[in-house]
This record gives C-alpha cells, structure tokens and sequence, in this order.
C-alpha cells in the first residue's frame, strides 16, 4: 500500500545541554536540531530529526544549509510522490547530491511512517535483533584533567560499559595517562575528530600502550591513505567516522586498509538504509562497527538504537540515555541507560517512543510547513 506526504513541518528546535561539550573544534551549550512532522494522506504521522551541527566544522554542512535544503528541496521532491518503501521516497529525492544529514531527517520521517503503517517497530524492519545495546558515553574535552577525571568516575560509576574521550593536539597523552591510571579496567577509546596532520603521527603512536580500544578520525576526512599508512604503523586500531560518508567511500577505505573499526552514523550516511547497508558490507567483510550519534533528541536516538540492534553492531555504541544530554527530552518513554544498557524501543510501531508535541513547541524556535498544494507557507528563515 503506497504512501503519499501530504504535509510536512519543520520545527528548529532547542535543547540545553546538562554539561558543555567540547570538541577539537567546537563548543556548545544547547543544540538546535531540526525536527521533521510529515502527516500521509490517510493522516498517520511520522517523525525524523535532522541532527546537524549548527556550524559547519563537523561536516560541510550546519542547521541553515539543512533548513535550506529540506525546505526548497528534500521535501519538495517527496510531497504528494506516492513511494511504497523509505528506499523508494529517498530515490524521489535523489537528484539532490550531498546534504547526508538534511537527508537523513527526512528519510527517519518516512521509516517512522512506515513502519506505523506496517504496524512494525523499525528495529524489526530493518533486521535488528537485540533488546538491549551496550551504551558507551562520548566525553568532550574538559578545562582540566581533573575535571575530566570526576566526568569518567561519574560515567563510569552510572553503569557505561565505554568511555570515549575526544582528543586534539595538547589534550591527548596527559588525559588519556590520567585516565587509564585511574581506571585501568575500563573499555577506553578517543575521537580526534580530525585534529591531526599526517606529520604528527608520532604524537598518536605515543597513545599506544594504553589499551585504547581504537582511535576516531585523527587525520582529515577525505585522507584515507594517511589513515590507511596511520593503521599500519600503529598497534591501536584506527576508527573512520567523518570519512565514511557513503558505500563507495567505505569500500575503498576497507581496501586500502584505512578502517579497522567503523563508526556507522544515520546522519552521516544520509539516512538508516544507508546505514544498514554500510553495516552490511562491514559485515561481510569482517569489520567491526559501533553506531556513533550526534546528540540527538530522542526521536533520532530511538532510531540510532533501532540500528544499533543489528547483529554487526558489536562493540559499545554512542547512545547513552538522553539524561547524560537533556534535562527533558522530546519523546516518552524516556530513553534511560540501566546498568549500561539501553534498550531498543519496541512498544509501539516506527520508531517506537511518542513524541510529545506540547514539549516540542516549548521549544521550538521557528517552523516551516510545506503542503502538497500550498508548499513553501509560514515563517522563514
Ligand atoms: O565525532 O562522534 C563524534 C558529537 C558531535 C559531533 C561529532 C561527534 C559527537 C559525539 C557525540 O561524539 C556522541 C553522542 O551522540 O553521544
Ligand atoms: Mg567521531
């Protein structure tokens, strides 16, 4: 039975964070993301979120280029196009070429619609088999190692199986020796996010001899031979994320050595079925994946669990409960971390949680709605 959008809104809505994030290139006290209500003909409702970074240092693109793009594009292109699986609405946007993560907003809204459609979860429909996942926590850098000594006890004290610290040059032996020394049990990895240059490989082989499980994205995201020649030299396994951004791209990254580990990203990827299918080819070839996150809210959240819950997805993931993020997030149930875990929803169709829309307009700053005959109406940007 095909699906037609009739309607779709955009909300630029606001969280504050519970604690500053650092990374090596950006700071952040709240995250604005983009969250996607598209109503089908028949009335169903589905949700996405279009977790961009606001600013343009993660990737090349920021919640303005998303807004931009999903408004006078992406949902252009997909309202009132009738499309019988989410793979078919992404082929009516597939004139549009980069852009992954407006993307990947609008295509977790199709999931969603699908799956409340089929009366499915989403884990389900794209094969997922766990119920629970192993939540890792992602911590930012911090104004002193002692400071992010008490975020590791916290952490680690709330049950998370893994702890990844984010690196740059100046922040990378001193913090990870402290840390180890402190814990020397714990499952510990680091995400330059892209911090180093080729010529400071030196400062990276230092960090072997901690038993890191890995090490993020040290070098550009378009230099895969430099992390390919990184892998050889080191005993650590080196990590692609801001690399991967297709099947094509990992493919070449898994030939050319470049990947012993994969940061799997619905935003990065431009959506869950390119997700799956870059889960997939690791897979078959035998490379282990985690699913990575980028803050999200809890509609994005519960579909990065429904990913995660795939049989490749062997090592502790990026999805911790939206408390380590949000002091109230957007969907109910609330997405909580017990003794690590966290687990796949699956009480309800699509992606599995409500989302409470009263929550939503508390905190949304703008929206755009788009109509099969009226597109382009409310307020701007
Ligand atoms: O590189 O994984 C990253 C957040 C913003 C930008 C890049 C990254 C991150 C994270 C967050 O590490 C992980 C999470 O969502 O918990
Ligand atoms: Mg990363």
């Amino acid at each position: 039975m095909p699906i037609t959008i009739t309607e779709v809104e955009l909300s630029l809505t606001r969280l504050d964070l519970v604690h500053e994030f650092e990374t090596s290139s950006h700071r952040k006290s709240h995250l604005d993301h983009i969250l996607i209500r598209a109503t089908a003909s028949d009335g169903t409702v589905g949700w996405g979120e279009c977790a961009s970074p606001s600013d343009p240092y993660y990737c090349g693109e920021s919640t303005w280029s998303c807004w931009h793009i999903l408004s006078e594009y992406l949902v252009p292109l997909l309202l009132g196009r009738p499309w019988e699986t989410p793979r078919d609405a992404a082929r009516h946007t597939a004139a549009v070429s980069g852009n992954n993560f407006a993307r990947a907003g609008l295509e977790m809204a199709c999931w969603d619609l699908y799956g409340k459609t089929r009366g499915a979860p989403l884990a389900d429909l794209l094969g997922g088999t766990a119920e629970r996942i192993a939540a890792g926590v992602s911590l930012g850098i911090e104004p002193t190692v002692d400071q992010l000594l008490e975020q590791v006890s916290r952490h680690v004290g709330d049950g998370y199986r893994r702890v990844k610290l984010k690196i740059r040059p100046g922040w990378d032996i001193e913090p990870v020796r402290a840390v180890r020394a402190a814990f020397p049990g714990i499952a510990l990895q680091v995400d330059a996010n892209t911090a180093y240059i080729p010529g400071q490989s030196d400062l990276l082989t230092a960090l072997d001899g901690f038993g890191l499980l890995m090490i993020e994205q040290p070098y550009a995201e378009d230099d895969l031979l430099s992390h390919a020649e990184l892998a050889a030299r080191l005993d650590t396994a080196v990590c692609l994320d801001e690399s991967i951004t297709s099947v094509p791209v990992l493919r070449t990254a898994l030939r050319l050595g470049a990947a012993d580990v994969v940061n799997i990203k619905v935003s990065r990827l431009g959506g869950l079925h390119p997700a799956k299918a870059v889960h997939d080819v690791c897979a078959e070839a035998g490379v282990p994946v985690w699913c990575g996150g980028m803050h999200e809210f809890g509609i994005g959240r519960a579909a990065n669990l429904a990913l995660a819950a795939l049989p490749g997805f062997t090592l502790p993931s990026d999805v911790s409960g939206s408390d380590k993020y949000y002091r109230r997030d957007i969907v109910s149930p609330p997405i909580r971390a017990v003794d690590g875990l966290v687990e796949v929803p699956r009480a309800l169709p699509g992606i599995g949680v409500t989302v409470e829309e009263h929550v939503v307009a508390e905190h949304t700053l703008r929206t755009w709605t788009g109509a099969v005959d009226r597109t382009n109406e409310g307020s701007r940007p």
